[in-house]
């Protein structure tokens, strides 16, 4: 699903579109990252890769509905924050803050990170968001949260013991967060992000004695960050530290790729990255973070190839799928009719509970397609950010109308009769030819495929109102077969990069 190459080169992200926050932990020769998923359903994606390059989603740690609960108060860009991964004691363990009503922090554990895990476990001591978890010599779990500050924590009751302990608060920059404590030779690193996750983002360090401090800052803070800068990679922060096969270190973090004119657009959501660390004065330096990496000094091992096509033959959905809030049984399934996906619609896409089945957009130029049937209902296809925020071909009665949603604007673009049975909607996206300083970032082409197999565009949009600089939050586009009313059904859902 990732690690492109080209030449002496690989892609960067590492893991595109919507993965933000990565959380990243390496048991023997595999690595593990986690994400946030704030309010799909089911929560935090975990990947696999042996080569840090080349990832495949394996699961979502939070796929039961009793291990996550998202009331009708948990807005977009609400829900699940922040998750740290770790392995200890032959355990894998993950914390991770849900900030609608009745959340909290809550601890899960596994012994296999494809699932299952373990049901949650509350740590209401946990004194605030993006928690961490590191254990010293003497076994003891020491929770950092954003602020910093730290408490001790027994994982497996999700008692905190001791006093809460304000143990840093970074270089002066808005949010000092994401905190991850390490001990690296003989020091405690406690790495941190501040200024915020947006253009003035970084990534500050200090070190001290032992896990609980003192805290020394390193004198070279930001260690990483590209505020002020033109690069292509934007919004640097959030960062985990590991080891590469051969011994070398590097870093996970969360970056976007603004596109257009001023003052940039991203439309893929925070994307994880991979950069180069090296150690000078026992304090790290990190590399270039950019949108291509040297080849690694070690052998690429690309996972499975990622079908274009899921035909919905299998009961279960594969883990790229995601749903708004909840997924239940009665309004999403492929064993009413075989080999399609059923969705029942309870309300439009302005909704916070409408019926989706989507998959994050990953690739700024993507092609997609799906066959669906409406006719027993109201549905089709849509590009979402969240929901004041997105576009869609609805299919109904005959036709097939583009609509869109920006702010408190909602507008019918195009409407075209359609033969009865089923059509097939699709999507085409890519870079907005530029023109002035207002260009972009990108135009999304809605349309229909005639029975010769043409695409036929009923309407092209601009992106930029389906971008995190006009939308706000936290999360990016997925793209998605839903049900608004009534009763549709898709036969298939092609996702083709370009
Ligand atoms: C997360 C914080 C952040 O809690 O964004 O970029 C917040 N960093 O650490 C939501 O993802």
């Amino acid at each position: 699903m990732s690690g492109q190459q080209t030449g002496g080169t690989v892609a960067n992200p590492v893991i595109p579109g919507f993965h933000p926050d990565p959380s990243i932990c390496r048991v023997g020769d595999d690595y593990y990252v986690v994400c946030s998923s704030f309010e799909y359903f089911p929560g935090i994606p975990v990947l696999h890769s042996r080569d840090l390059v080349n990832w495949t989603q394996i699961g979502n740690a939070l796929d039961r509905p009793g291990q996550l609960r998202l009331p009708a108060s948990t807005l977009s860009s609400g829900g699940l924050y922040a998750p740290t991964l770790r392995h200890h004691d032959g355990r894998f363990w993950l914390i991770v803050t849900n900030v609608a009503e009745g959340g909290g922090n809550l601890l899960f554990s596994a012994t296999d990170p494809a699932g299952p895990w373990s049901e949650p476990t509350r740590a209401p001591g946990v004194p605030g968001i993006d928690p961490d978890l590191a254990w010293d010599e003497d076994g003891t779990c020491w929770c950092t949260v954003a602020g910093v500050s730290q408490v001790r924590l027994d994982p497996r009751t999700g008692e905190t013991s001791g006093e809460v302990r304000r143990v840093w608060s970074g270089t002066g920059g808005v949010a000092p967060e994401a905190p991850h404590l390490y001990r690296i030779g003989e020091y405690w690193y406690l790495m941190i992000a501040e200024g915020g996750t947006e253009r003035g983002h970084a990534v500050s360090i200090a070190r001290g004695p032992s896990p609980a401090g003192p805290f020394e800052p390193c004198p070279a803070n930001p260690v990483l960050t590209h505020r002020g800068t033109g690069r292509a990679v934007q919004n640097t922060g959030h960062a985990d530290l590991v080891q590469g096969p051969d011994g070398s270190w590097w870093m996970v973090l969360l970056g976007v790729r603004p596109q257009g004119g001023t003052p940039g657009w991203h439309v893929l959501g925070r994307e994880t990255f991979l950069a180069p660390v090296e150690w000078a004065d026992g304090w790290p330096v990190v590399g270039e973070v950019t949108t291509e990496l040297p080849l690694p000094a070690w052998p690429l091992q690309p996972g499975p190839e990622t079908p274009v096509r899921d035909d919905f033959d299998q009961v279960e959905l594969g883990p790229r799928w995601i749903s708004l809030r909840e997924r239940p049984d009665g309004l999403c399934t492929t064993k009413e009719r075989t080999g399609w996906l059923t969705l029942r619609g309870r309300g439009s896409l302005d909704t916070l509970y409408a019926v989706l089945v989507g998959r994050r957009q990953q690739h700024l130029e993507c092609h997609v397609r799906t066959r669906a049937d409406p006719a027993e209902g109201r549905g089709g296809l849509v590009v979402r950010l969240d929901e004041e925020h997105h576009y869609e071909l609805e299919a109904a009665d005959g036709a097939v109308r583009l609509l869109a949603r920006v702010g408190p604007l909602r507008t019918e673009v195009a409407r075209r009769q359609v033969p009865s049975g089923p059509v097939v909607l699709g999507l085409r996206t890519g870079p907005q030819p530029p023109r002035d300083a207002r260009t972009g970032p990108d135009d999304l082409s809605f349309g229909i495929e005639e029975p010769d197999g043409t695409f036929a565009v009923l309407g092209t949009l601009s992106g930029r109102y389906l971008s995190t600089e006009v939308a706000g939050g936290f999360t990016g586009r997925v793209i998605a077969m839903y049900a608004a009313e009534g009763t549709v059904h898709f036969d298939w859902f092609d996702y083709q990069p370009q």
